[in-house]
């Protein structure tokens, strides 16, 4: 098949499941055709059956806000039209389903049939989507769509409770690549960053206020406090590093807690991780406590959203009530200062994001998926 791949192409969870879906229905060999603002940042390199076409979007005097969403829809049916798609597949409702939705029908309108297959990822149905100025058009277009799918059970409730939405979702959970996202021996790493033998904690996010940052740093200090020797490593940037930075030095942990920044090769990051802390507010999947599990690394979170659907408690990690810290405390200290349990809790990790959530049992129910999709409105048409 040819697909059209839209998304974010940021750090952000929806740009990466993409991404790799993308690369991987590639190896499958299907050509697959990325449209979107700037390269994905995990799509390292455009050869053989991999496109990428850049959305251009134009300034003039008019345009306070320049209508990427228009630019967007113009290339869609550009490419559409040039490459002969079968099918497009945007990421992330905002803007994307509205311009495939649009782009759809101007080429319906010259004979031509390109599905579209809006895949809902999180904040645009949880949080932002419910806006009032937005909520009309991500409501519109997911019904407009021919195939919504949502990354877990708990996100397709969602977009039923809080949208008149008619249509069918799927739920297409998110997954891992297991081979490249597995532990590996980093053991100069650890060394130079825990002279003494200390354990390690690591977070990974955008910095965004859902993921509660501060929790984190917050957890860090109560373990220190009883002396427990331990190091905090901070992966990813955003609006609340900062203030994260700063309640580290408020709290006196500072200078035992590494913020690396954005960092592509994560997976060498959690092989030298123990626990891995997601004390976030809302959380439709979790991407990142996936990649964490698949590096061995037991995963403490808030029991909200999607989590559950991917943390099994007391067996892969744990679920604590939202935003009880000491709750956070007291299953990380058990993680870091029960061996037994800490080694049963990673490989019961692993186990599970091998056996339910590998690539290779999730990319052939988007490919189905697709099948489906088209047959059905090829029907309708
Ligand atoms: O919805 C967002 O906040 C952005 C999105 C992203 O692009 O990072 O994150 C969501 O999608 C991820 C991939 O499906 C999920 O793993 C994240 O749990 C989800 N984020 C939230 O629900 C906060």
């Amino acid at each position: 098949m040819k697909i059209g791949i839209t998304c974010y192409p940021t750090y952000g969870g929806s740009g990466v499941v993409a991404t790799e879906l993308g690369k991987a229905l590639a190896e499958r060999d299907h050509e697959i055709h990325f449209i979107s603002s700037s390269i994905p940042f995990r799509l390292s390199h455009v050869a053989g059956n991999i496109f990428f076409h850049e959305v251009n979007v134009q300034t003039y005097p008019l345009f306070e806000y320049p209508p990427y969403t228009l630019s967007l829809t113009s290339k869609m049916v550009d490419i559409s039209k040039h490459a002969g798609l079968d099918v497009m597949h945007v990421h992330y409702a905002i803007p994307h389903a509205a311009s495939a939705v649009m782009a759809r029908d101007m080429l319906r309108s010259e004979g031509q049939h390109v599905p579209v297959v809006t895949t809902l990822h999180g904040t645009d149905i949880t949080l932002i989507g419910q806006d009032p100025s937005f909520a009309p058009v991500v409501t519109w277009s997911i019904n407009a769509s021919d195939g919504v799918t949502a990354v877990s059970d708990y996100l397709r409730r969602e977009t039923y409770e809080h949208f008149d939405v008619s249509n069918g979702i799927e739920v297409v959970p998110n997954f891992i690549d297991t081979d490249r996202f597995q532990r590996q021996d980093k053991e100069h790493f650890k060394q130079a960053l825990c002279p003494n033998g200390e354990k390690v904690i690591v977070h990974v996010s955008n910095f965004r206020p859902v993921k509660n940052a501060d929790q984190v740093i917050e957890t860090f200090a109560r373990l220190r406090r009883d002396d427990l020797p331990v190091k905090l490593i901070l992966v990813g940037d955003g609006p609340d590093r900062v203030p994260a930075e700063r309640t580290a030095r408020d709290l006196g942990v500072y200078d035992d807690i590494r913020f690396l920044g954005k960092q592509d090769p994560v997976e060498e990051i959690l092989s030298i991780a123990d626990v891995f802390l997601m004390p976030s507010g809302s959380e439709t999947f979790g991407l990142a406590a996936l990649e964490a599990m698949a590096c061995n690394v037991p995963v403490v979170a808030s029991d909200v959203g999607g989590l559950p659907e991917l943390i099994v408690d007391g067996e892969t990690g744990f679920l604590c009530p939202l935003d009880d810290v000491d709750a956070f405390t007291q299953r990380t200290r058990a993680l870091l200062t029960n061996d037994d349990l800490h080694e049963r809790m990673s490989a019961a990790a692993r186990k599970r994001a091998e056996d339910t959530f590998d690539i290779s049992k999730i990319v052939p129910m988007y490919e189905t998926y697709y099948q489906t999709v088209r047959e059905r409105s090829m029907a309708e048409a």
